[in-house]
């Protein structure tokens, strides 16, 4: 991070800003589940030449002269993500994993017509029908839940949901479930009621490359996915399918949603698709869900309300209520400790998003540091501290420093301080 010498003769000010950061995102156990640290690799082609390109279109159907090499890279892009999802078809544009929903309903959904989701309460996106979103506002937007006493996807109540309502679209995939998706299941019930079945995988997308958390092919026809959070790319997303409505969501991408295509993103996605086809990368998945599994037991050990009990996946769901704490406060303390996660709502939650009972744990940016099973419960320590002396900012200070130094033995991809 410290050679950005035309930077720091231009603009000090944001120069020293990034370095500021580069050391946060450093010296923080960052536990956000939808972050992590890209490689070096991912970003140099991030901020690289390519930036300066417009190639409105698709390779071989450009808009615009000079796309000999940009046609190449997106090709390689998209012939990857074939490959390593084991799908027909992918469109790799879409700016991230909102303009990717977007396109698909703009793709296969009128305006008014049915479109079901998990609600957002429940770990379901912003993007699966909820009211403030494009998604609730232009379409019938209806949610299904989990169970009210374990907290899973009851595939009972989606199938009674959706032969009410007989959506066009059924989306399965969230961002604060900590469990496997039954995407067999799901692909039952669209089947039953003349649905089309939409795997949104942004989470997950780097365990499902991995094998590590059941593929959504053949089930769906489409998933769409980040490229930023598990798969450890650069931040963007895409729309992968088998085929069946590509025309419809390639035209959905472009001309009916976006413009030219962010083609130094595109090429960091071809090169993290690349990365995600290693060994390496599989390891990596598979310690990222061993992780998520031994920080949570850590924590269920100290006495932490796991929502559903544990985890699957990489990420962890805590009511922190009977700790009496709320989310948002606990969110705050831990920060305070160098521990940065987000406060988040729990299923059936008495509080407001903006204050609620919960905090979202993950692993996917510890696991790229190189920290394993071992570091787990020592992290669990320092949580537990920080939510018992959460009023008590010396306290607070002392994790900090302890987590600071802690910090130091994990080489943190991509940076260099
Ligand atoms: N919902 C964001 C998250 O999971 O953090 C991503 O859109």
């Amino acid at each position: 991070m410290s050679d950005m010498p035309a930077l720091a003769a231009t603009d000090p000010e944001i120069h020293g800003l990034i370095l500021d950061e580069a050391r946060r995102q450093h010296d923080y156990i960052r536990l956000i589940p939808s972050e992590n640290y890209a490689s070096q690799a991912v970003m140099e082609a991030t901020g690289s030449i390519l930036n300066n390109k417009y190639s409105e279109g698709y390779p071989g159907r450009r808009y615009y002269e000079g796309q000999d090499y940009i046609d190449r890279i997106e090709t390689i892009a998209i012939e990857r993500a074939k490959a390593l999802f084991g799908v027909q078809h992918a469109n790799v544009q879409p700016y991230s994993g909102s303009p990717a929903n977007q396109a698909v309903y703009l793709a296969l959904v009128k305006p008014g017509e049915t479109v079901m989701g998990l609600g957002l309460p429940f770990g379901g996106h912003l993007t699966h029908g909820w009211n403030v979103n494009f998604s609730g506002m232009l379409y019938r937007a209806v949610q299904y839940d989990v169970d009210p006493s374990t907290h899973l996807v009851d595939l009972d109540r989606v199938e009674a949901l959706a032969r009410k309502e007989r959506p066009r679209i059924i989306i399965c995939g969230g961002t604060a479930y900590p469990r496997i998706w039954d995407f067999e299941g799901f692909a039952q019930i669209a089947k039953a009621v003349g649905a089309i079945l939409v795997a949104d995988i942004a989470h997950i997308a780097g365990l499902v490359a991995a094998g590590v958390h059941p593929s959504p092919f053949p089930h769906a026809p489409i998933a769409t996915t980040t490229t930023h959070k598990t798969l450890r790319g650069p931040r963007g997303g895409m729309v992968l399918s088998d085929g069946t409505y590509a025309k419809e969501i390639d035209r959905a991408v472009f001309p009916g949603l976006q413009g030219g295509p962010h083609n130094h993103t595109t090429a960091a996605i071809a090169v993290a698709l690349k990365e995600a086809m290693t060994d390496d990368f599989k390891r990596y998945a598979r310690q990222t869900v061993a992780n998520a599994k031994a920080l949570a037991e850590a924590l269920g050990e100290r006495g932490f309300r796991l929502i559903s009990g544990g985890t699957d996946n990489h990420l962890i769901l805590i009511d922190v209520t009977p700790r009496g704490i709320n989310g948002k406060p606990a969110a705050q303390a831990l920060h305070k400790a160098g521990i940065e996660c987000n406060y988040n709502t729990v299923p059936y939650d008495p509080r407001k998003p903006f204050d609620p009972s919960g905090i979202r744990l993950g692993t996917p940016s510890i696991t790229s540091r190189g920290m394993t099973e071992r570091e787990m419960p020592l992290i669990a320590k320092w949580i537990d501290r920080a939510v018992e002396h959460a009023d008590d900012d010396a306290a607070l200070a002392r994790i900090r420093a302890e987590v600071a130094e802690f910090c130091q033995a994990f080489p943190a991809p991509g940076i260099r301080i």
